[in-house]
Parts: structure tokens; C-alpha cells; sequence
């Protein structure tokens, strides 16, 4: 793997750094992408389970594929990837993690600055009244589960398609965007809107891009360095040459 002098430099001197991330740095560590050859999506049409639209037409169908992802979430882990920018965050003044992933991982592996885009799999409330549950509250239903206040349907906290994202996560995260001096897009396929905005954003507001997939995406010949290969295996490398360059000139 060659890494640039410039993102070298980066590495060591950057004050600013943000980490965006999707799918992908959470598929080493057992949990399905939605895109690409094992993607989810090629089984399933996202429209049916991942809208507000398809859980109203068929609620078992929606509630099931959440049951299931929930239960394969909660028995993974952080790996090498989520771990390394844990301990980026240790060394860098302002290093903010900006993630599309609903599974946790990011805060289970150490990062504290974390903002989540699209919703936590671990967080549920009621479509009726609001009222919230926790994940061992319903996944002891059979089908749907009922609000125990108003009967009404349960539905993960999740952000599907056509719904607005937590509007002072968005707002944080463009803010972190704006004033990152590097920012790291990772393990996404960059087409989801208006998440896939920011990268973008960074580079025109100044920042050094580098992306880390092992596929090209849309946003590959915008970015300034494009990293192809694992998250699991590029990160530690890149926290190992963050930590010596500040090591050494601490
Ligand atoms: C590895 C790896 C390894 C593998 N290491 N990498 C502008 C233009 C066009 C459309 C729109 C637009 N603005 C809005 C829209 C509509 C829509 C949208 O973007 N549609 C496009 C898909 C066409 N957006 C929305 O509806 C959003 N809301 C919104 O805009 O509100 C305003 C509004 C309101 C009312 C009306 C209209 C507008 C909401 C989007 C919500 C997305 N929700 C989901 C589901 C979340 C819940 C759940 O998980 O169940 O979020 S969809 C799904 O996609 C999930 C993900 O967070 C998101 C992004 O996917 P991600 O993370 O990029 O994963 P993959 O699978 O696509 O890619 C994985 C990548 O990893 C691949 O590249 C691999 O190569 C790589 N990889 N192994 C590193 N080891
Ligand atoms: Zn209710």
C-alpha cells in the first residue's frame, strides 16, 4: 500500500480530521453491506423494507429483516477498522467520526464523538405516540411489536428513504465537515443522499480527500487519494503512522 508524503503530512500535523463511514467497515466484522457481489439489496428491494411505505404494506415482512438484523448486531464486534479510529481520536484534537451506520460499532470499539446519520438499530419507538422501547423490550414480541400505552406499531429509530435525517446530527456533522482539514471517506458507496453530500462538501471547503474501499465509487475521481482495499487492514496502518509522527514530535 502506498501512502502519499502529502497524507503523510496530513497524518501527522492535521488538527481537524473527520471519518465518514458505511457499511463496509462494519462487513469484517460479520454485518451484511446493502450494495455490491453479498449486498443485501441484491436479494431485496430496498423500497419494501427500508421505507415508511413498505413497513405499512407489510409490517411482518419489514419487522422480521429488522428482528434478524438486530440479533446479528448484537453478537459481532468492532474490528481492526472501528479500532483504529478510536484510538486516532486518543491523538487528534478534533477527530469526529460522521457515520450512515445504524450498528453501534464505532462507540462499542472506543470512539466518544460520534454522529449517527441514519439512526441506531439498538433504539425503537412507537409510530403512534412516540413512546420508546429497547431492543429486549420487543424482540420478545411475535410479529410487530405494540405499544404497551397506545397499541399502536413499533418501528426501529432508524432513518428510512423519504425520511429527514435527526436534523442536530446533520447539523454537527456538516459543521465537523466544514472544518476538517482531512476527512476520510470509508467504506461506502458514496449514492445515498444527503449523506454522500459531505464528502464532497469537505473537499470544496478545503480538506484533503481520501477515500478507502476495495471498489471504486462515484465519488473515486473526486477524491484526492483513493485507498483500495479493507478498512480492516488500511486504518491500523494509517494509525500507526499518525501515532509515530505525533509520538515523535510530542
Ligand atoms: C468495504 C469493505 C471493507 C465492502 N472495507 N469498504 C439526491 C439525489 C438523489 C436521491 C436523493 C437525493 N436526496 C435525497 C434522495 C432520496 C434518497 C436517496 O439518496 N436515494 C438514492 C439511493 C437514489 N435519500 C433519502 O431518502 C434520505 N432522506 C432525505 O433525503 O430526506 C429529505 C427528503 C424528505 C422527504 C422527501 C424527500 C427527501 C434518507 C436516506 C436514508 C437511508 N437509509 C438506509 C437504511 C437505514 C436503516 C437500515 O440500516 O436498515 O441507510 S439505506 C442504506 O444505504 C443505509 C445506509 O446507511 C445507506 C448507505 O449505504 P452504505 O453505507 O454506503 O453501504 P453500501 O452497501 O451501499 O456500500 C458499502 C461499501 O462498502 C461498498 O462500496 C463496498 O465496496 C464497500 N466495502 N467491504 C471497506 N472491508
Ligand atoms: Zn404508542
Amino acid at each position: 500500500m502506498i501512502i502519499s508524503e502529502r497524507l503523510k503530512t496530513c497524518l501527522a500535523t492535521a488538527t481537524h480530521m473527520v471519518a465518514f463511514t458505511g457499511a463496509g467497515i462494519s462487513a469484517e466484522s460479520g454485518v451484511p453491506t446493502f450494495r455490491g457481489a453479498d449486498g443485501i439489496w441484491n436479494k431485496m428491494r430496498p423500497e419494501e423494507l427500508a421505507s415508511m411505505d413498505g413497513f405499512l404494506r407489510n409490517p411482518d415482512l419489514v419487522w422480521e429483516w429488522y428482528a434478524h438484523r438486530k440479533r446479528i448486531i448484537a453478537e459481532v464486534q468492532p474490528n481492526a477498522g472501528h479500532v483504529a479510529l478510536a484510538r486516532m481520536e486518543r491523538c487528534v484534537p478534533d477527530f469526529i467520526v460522521i457515520t450512515q451506520n445504524i450498528d453501534n460499532l464505532h462507540r462499542r470499539a472506543g470512539s466518544t464523538k460520534v454522529h449517527e446519520l441514519h439512526g441506531n438499530i439498538e433504539r425503537n419507538y412507537c409510530i403512534a405516540c412516540g413512546r420508546r422501547y429497547s431492543n429486549e423490550e420487543v424482540l420478545k414480541a411475535v410479529g410487530v411489536p405494540r405499544c404497551a400505552a397506545c397499541n399502536g406499531k413499533i418501528r426501529p429509530d432508524v432513518v428510512w428513504f423519504g425520511e429527514m435525517l435527526p436534523e442536530d446530527e446533520w447539523e454537527a456533522s456538516v459543521r465537523a465537515t466544514e472544518s476538517a482539514s482531512l476527512f476520510f471517506s470509508i467504506g461506502t458507496s458514496a449514492v445515498v443522499y444527503p449523506a454522500a453530500s459531505l464528502p464532497v462538501t469537505a473537499k470544496a471547503r478545503g480538506a484533503y480527500l481520501v477515500e478507502i474501499n476495495p471498489e471504486p465509487t462515484p465519488l473515486t475521481e473526486r477524491a484526492d487519494e483513493f485507498l483500495q482495499g479493507s478498512a480492516g487492514t488500511i486504518l491500523p496502518l494509517l494509525y500507526d503512522i499518525l501515532h509515530d509522527a505525533r509520538k515523535v514530535s510530542a
